[in-house]
């Protein structure tokens, strides 16, 4: 048979496929595996690679130096019905060494053994130092034009899109650490411009702890695992950590960002993203301004909480990839508008008395509104994770015409350091070349050989001047749109190891922070410093700590001090007075509910008519409903998705009861622990324990018809958040209302104000 067609019994696979989803009616519940179902009985038949998932996009093919290729997606890895050695030859067999007999030795001429083993032994590359614990995902950025008065950046002009590639991370923990670790999350873009890549590596928090890259060794050093035991993994909850902040008080304001819910989002899809660093833009008519960078997302700022983000590293250390990459999948992309707030260009570089070349300080939005310049959209997840998520490498030097660096002493140490890891981290100089990496424009460097270098270079003068390979490649001018080095006055200066005097506020903006939060924000903060500050061992650091917090707030070191049992302590600066800036809490603003995960609680005595109603209305709102019933399967016609050995309520953003279900066979203390010693209970204990945690953690909770007895069981009937009605749309209504402000926070009354 030709082998370079696709096989018919691939396509029966995947007609059948069709067919199936169609009768399970699924077509939007999303983490399937592979672009068809897998069949019973291994396939025998030879037939060219399954193509990718419907979702899955790829860096584009174009040649180590930019040029398209016309290769088709298709062909980029693996082509061919056969298996082959790396160098193309067809193998018979995988499973077996040569060896010198059955029960042989194995022989050294097994070439096919030692190329899959050699290769196996290096499949691991360094992980990076910080931020190693990522996801990434493919889309497509589309300006407003807003910008174009301020820059001169193409991709900034009216309507045109460009091709982005975005990591989110953590920062401290290895790349097998948990997703939901209280942390600082990376937010690094990679505009495909037409001028040249542009990188735009930020945070979801727009303050950073240390004010001079020098300091950068030593925070890592503070916040990483302890050096003699390695412990704890992806955490600041320890000494080192603040024994570092406390002392060196300028980390103060991104501590208490890490304090509060911005450290533990719900999704990458609801953080906000910052360049941190003041950039400074410039136009056609060559005038600058200064101007920082935000991503705003479109269903808002959203946090888990405390005990969701525990629960959630033991149960689901994946949940914000698996939250991305099924969003993706299930057509709810993830969306951030870009925006800049623009400041003058003037001498001393600062706006409103902030300094703007300090990155442990913000200009307020009320001071500076953000002005929207563009949208990105997330469309594609990756096709393979290590080739395009652990290959990407970014660089804050990666700067198009039209946007410039300034002097904030983070950014200038940044500049030279992102180079220099990539080098260590992908093995050699030429990581440029590799496919996600590369650009989409023309590249013609004197840059040569190297390790793993992939372009063939032609010519014999890779040098300037040359005569020999005529003259090229020549420099740009202004008319052909060259990179300017943007002619900033030096101020005359002696060199020094020293900072400018208006580094030296380290608690007035922290002080903004803390009293711009909403009273229930405050309470997880209190919560989060006691916590963190309580896992530490050593009690001068808690009480130094404290001392921090008394020049930041008296309410606030109370708090905490009666948390962990310490006194007091008096501040010794006079406390700052600043305007709260309401555009810094989550909390009291409607957003859409896109992607959100809904729970409906069923089994077989329930009305499944209105079930199968309800699944529809909640995919028709943009959001995915998972059936939890006492088995998995079917019931009647409506598929399962998680039965209540497996859910757990950290995946659900809303809990729906169709029924009371009473205890299923296997709720059982020894086949379950989360059934609990009550073996006399009415409702399945699994199922109380469901909205137990949903009622805990804030979460609108529905129930309609039987349903309705598991409410009264728990008490909660009529209580905040909790609706009951006559149908399961009505309930879904409600529902929905209350998902639009993420969480039911009037559940619990905050003790501060
Ligand atoms: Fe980074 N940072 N950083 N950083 N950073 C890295 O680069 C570094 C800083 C940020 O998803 C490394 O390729 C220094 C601020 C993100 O691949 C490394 C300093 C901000 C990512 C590095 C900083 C960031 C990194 C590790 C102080 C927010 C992940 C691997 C001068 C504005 C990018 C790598 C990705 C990664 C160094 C400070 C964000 C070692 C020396 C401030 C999002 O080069």
């Amino acid at each position: 048979m030709d082998a370079s067609k696709p096989a018919k019994v691939v396509k029966d696979v995947v007609e059948n496929a069709a067919e199936k989803v169609a009768e399970f009616l699924t077509p939007d519940v999303p983490g399937s595996p592979g672009s068809a179902p897998a069949p019973l009985e291994e396939p025998t038949t030879p037939h060219d690679p399954l193509p990718p998932k419907k979702e899955q996009g790829a860096p584009a093919t174009v040649t180590p130096t930019g040029a398209e290729t016309g290769t088709p997606a298709a062909a980029k890895a693996q082509q061919g019905a056969h298996l082959t050695t790396a160098q193309g030859v067809r193998l018979r067999d995988t499973d077996h060494s040569l060896k010198a007999g059955e029960r042989g030795p194995t022989l050294l001429q097994d070439h096919h053994l030692r190329e899959k083993i050699t290769h196996f032994d290096h499949e691991r590359i360094p992980e990076r130092v910080v931020h190693a614990r990522g996801a990434g995902a493919h889309g497509v950025f589309e300006a407003y034009g807003t910008a174009e008065t301020v820059t001169k950046a193409g991709f900034l002009k009216k309507g045109r899109k460009t091709d982005v590639f975005v990591r989110f991370s953590t920062v401290l923990g290895s790349r097998g650490s948990a997703d939901t670790v209280r942390d600082t999350r990376g937010f690094a873009t990679k505009f495909y411009t037409d001028e040249g890549t542009f990188d735009l590596v930020g945070n979801n928090i727009p303050v950073f702890f240390i004010q001079d890259g020098i300091k950068f060794p030593d925070v890592i050093h503070a916040g990483k695992p302890h050096p003699d035991r390695e412990i704890p993994q992806a955490q600041s909850a320890h000494d080192t950590f603040w024994d570092f902040v406390s002392l060196h008080t300028e980390a103060q304001h991104h501590t208490m960002w890490n304090m509060s819910d911005r450290a533990i989002p719900r999704s990458f899809r609801t953080m906000e993203g910052f360049g941190v660093h003041t950039f400074r833009l410039v136009n056609e008519a060559g005038e600058t301004a200064l101007a920082k960078f935000h991503w705003k997302p479109k269903l808002g700022v959203h946090s888990l909480t405390w005990e969701e983000a525990q629960m959630l590293g033991g149960m689901d250390p994946d949940f914000h990839r698996r939250d991305l990459y099924d969003a993706i999948e299930a057509g709810a992309f993830p969306e951030w508008e870009l925006g800049i707030q623009v400041f003058p260009d003037t001498p001393d570089e600062t706006f409103e008395g902030i300094d703007l070349l300090d990155p442990t300080k913000i200009v307020p939005e009320e001071l500076a509104p953000v002005q929207a310049i563009g949208r990105m959209t997330l469309t594609r997840t990756p096709t393979n994770f290590f080739a395009e998520v652990e290959q990407v490498a970014f660089h804050p030097g990666h700067l198009p015409p039209g946007i410039d660096v300034t002097n904030d002493p983070l950014l200038q140490a940044r500049l030279f350091s992102y180079l220099d890891t990539q080098i260590t981290r992908l093995g050699g100089p030429n990581f440029a070349q590799i496919p996600v990496n590369r650009p989409r424009c023309p590249v013609n460097d004197m840059l040569r050989d190297g390790f793993h270098q992939h372009a063939v270079h032609a010519g014999v003068a890779p040098y300037r001047p040359n005569s020999l390979d005529g003259g090229n490649p020549f420099v740009a001018g202004d008319a052909e749109n060259a990179f300017t080095d943007t002619p900033v006055q030096v101020a005359q200066a002696r060199k020094v190891r020293a900072n400018p005097a208006s580094f030296g506020d380290h608690y007035s903006q922290v002080r903004l922070f803390w009293l711009s939060m909403s009273p229930v924000e405050k309470e997880h903060i209190i919560r989060a410093y006691t916590f963190e500050l309580g896992k530490c061992y050593e009690q001068a650091i808690k009480e130094r700590q404290l001392q921090c917090l008394a020049n930041i707030d008296p309410v606030l070191c109370r708090e905490v001090a009666t948390g962990l049992g310490l006194p007091v302590p008096e501040p010794t600066l006079p406390l700052a007075d600043p305007a709260p800036s309401a555009a810094l809490s989550q909390v009291g603003k409607e957003w859409p509910a896109d992607g959100r995960m809904v729970g409906i609680v069923a089994d077989a005595a329930a009305d499944l008519g209105a079930v199968r109603e309800l699944r529809t209305a909640v995919f028709a709102a943009g959001m995915v409903p998972l059936v939890i019933a006492p088995h998995g399967g079917m019931l009647d016609d409506v598929p399962v998705q998680r039965t209540f050995a497996t859910a757990r309520s950290i995946e659900f953003d809303a809990l729906l009861l169709a029924t009371a279900p009473a205890p299923a066979p296997d709720a059982l203390p020894a086949r379950d622990a989360k059934a609990g010693a009550d073996g006399s209970a009415a409702v399945d204990p699994r199922v109380t324990l469901l909205v137990d945690e949903c009622w805990r953690h804030a979460k609108a909770i529905g129930a309609w018809g039987a349903g309705a007895a598991v409410l009264t069981q728990a008490g909660i009937t009529g209580a905040p958040g909790v609706v009951t009605g006559d149908s399961a749309t009505e309930v879904l209504s409600g529902v929905r209302r209350l998902m639009a402000a993420h969480r039911v926070w009037e559940r619990f009354p905050a003790s501060v104000a």
